[in-house]
């Protein structure tokens, strides 16, 4: 049992914003809560930029909200000049660069290894969490899979501390709302309007959802920051005059990543995707809609699927197909013209079994804490 007390994270950038938007969010919660000090190596320091737009895109070494921030060109950086850590967490699969691995071989302890992998909800997760993997090559190093997951055998969520005491405050004051709704240029909605968040890969129905909102017996705003969903919103908007209903759209900029979060407390309801605004909706404890970063051989709808049911399951059957109803409408791109109502009509018991399932989560370590545990004391090096 030995305090670990400097990490270093690689993360390489594949598309979108999640690899760096989890990557940063795990590093800062290392550094701010468990006092660690994190170089955080990425390879496309743009990205970090939208998320957090102190960041300064050219630099090769800066501080970003507590974090040392590198740039990763891994054939750039001299290693041994700059040293290695005691804990090496690579995430998503990103290999750590070959000349490093070798000085953790030679480094007497060996540094922990650990990859964090991609979030699931499938079963297998379990039993795959925090297995040990033996380098082929450097053969005293021993690299460990670390498996984000939604339950106690898992490595839980990215949660910082404190936040769901700020998501109350926010969500119980209603000056904060409104002054966060004009912040970003949007009207604050009225008591009985529908708020609506919407972030997606393209390909999603967008006009189908908007068709079915735009019937919908009331207000609805909804809202987009830049991107393929801002970009379907004001092509809709533009098609659809005279035909809108009460839909009022707001396409408005790319949010910092901590401002994103107050969006999704704000709304009524969020469209979400990926890994990490997935995971904040759930945090935001409103209804959700969640579209999986699409891959080959639809892998995406096995993750789907398992979602679905560990988040339904604690719903009555008529809710529970509701959510399902919606979920599939959004993902198979049909549907919406039934799925919309009867999602609709069960929202407020949706919204409150969404609230229950937030309370669950919060009842497993948050992944930080838990990669510190398995770093300090679990591995043995
Ligand atoms: O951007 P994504 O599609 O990222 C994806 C997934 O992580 C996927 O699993 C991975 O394989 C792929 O990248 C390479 O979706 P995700 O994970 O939700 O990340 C979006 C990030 O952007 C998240 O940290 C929230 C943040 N964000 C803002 O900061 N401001 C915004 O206005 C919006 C819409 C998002």
């Amino acid at each position: 049992m030995s305090e670990r007390s400097h990490w270093d994270v690689f993360c390489r950038i594949v598309d979108n914003f999640g690899d760096a938007g989890v990557a940063f969010r795990l590093s800062r919660g290392l550094a701010r809560e468990h006092g660690k000090r994190v170089r955080l190596w990425l390879d496309d320091l743009t990205v970090l930029a939208k998320l957090h737009p102190e960041t300064d895109a050219g630099a090769d070494a800066q501080f970003v909200d507590g974090v040392e921030v590198r740039r990763w060109q891994p054939d750039a950086v001299h290693w041994r000049a700059e040293g290695i850590a005691d804990v090496v967490l690579e995430t998503f699969g990103c290999d750590t660069p070959e000349p490093y691995v070798a000085a953790m071989a030679e480094a007497k302890p060996h540094p922990r290894w650990i990859n964090l992998e991609y979030l699931s909800a499938e079963a297998w997760v379990e039993d795959s969490h925090a297995l040990p993997s033996p380098h082929p090559r450097f053969a005293p190093l021993t690299r460990h899979f670390f498996f984000p997951g939604f339950t106690g055998r898992t490595g839980g969520l990215l949660r910082e501390r404190g936040l769901l005491v700020r998501r109350d405050q926010f969500q119980s004051d209603l000056g904060a709302r409104q002054a966060f709704w004009r912040s970003i240029g949007v009207e604050p909605p009225p008591p009985e309007a529908l708020a609506v968040s919407l972030f997606g890969y393209a390909g999603a129905p967008y006009d189908g959802l908007l068709d079915a909102l735009s019937r919908h017996p009331g207000p609805v705003w909804v809202v987009a920051p830049e991107g393929v969903a801002s970009a379907a919103l004001a092509a809709w908007q533009g098609r659809a005059s005279g035909a809108k209903g009460g839909v009022r759209a707001y396409a408005i900029p790319f949010l910092p990543q901590d401002r994103y979060d107050e969006l999704l407390w704000a709304s009524d309801l969020n469209f979400v995707r990926g890994e990490d605004s997935f995971v904040r909706a759930q945090w935001a404890a409103k209804p959700f809609v969640w579209q999986p970063y699409p891959q080959a051989d639809e892998a995406h709808r096995v993750k789907l699927d398992a979602f679905l049911s560990r988040y339904t399951a604690g719903m009555d059957r008529a809710h529970a197909a509701a959510v399902t109803g919606l979920w599939d409408a959004w993902n198979r791109g049909e549907g919406f013209a039934t799925a919309w109502p009867a999602f609709d009509a069960r929202r407020e018991i949706i919204a409150y079994a969404t609230r229950e399932w937030c309370h669950r989560l919060c009842t497993h370590a948050d992944l930080a804490t838990a990669l510190v545990d398995f770093a300090d004391n679990v591995l043995v090096g």
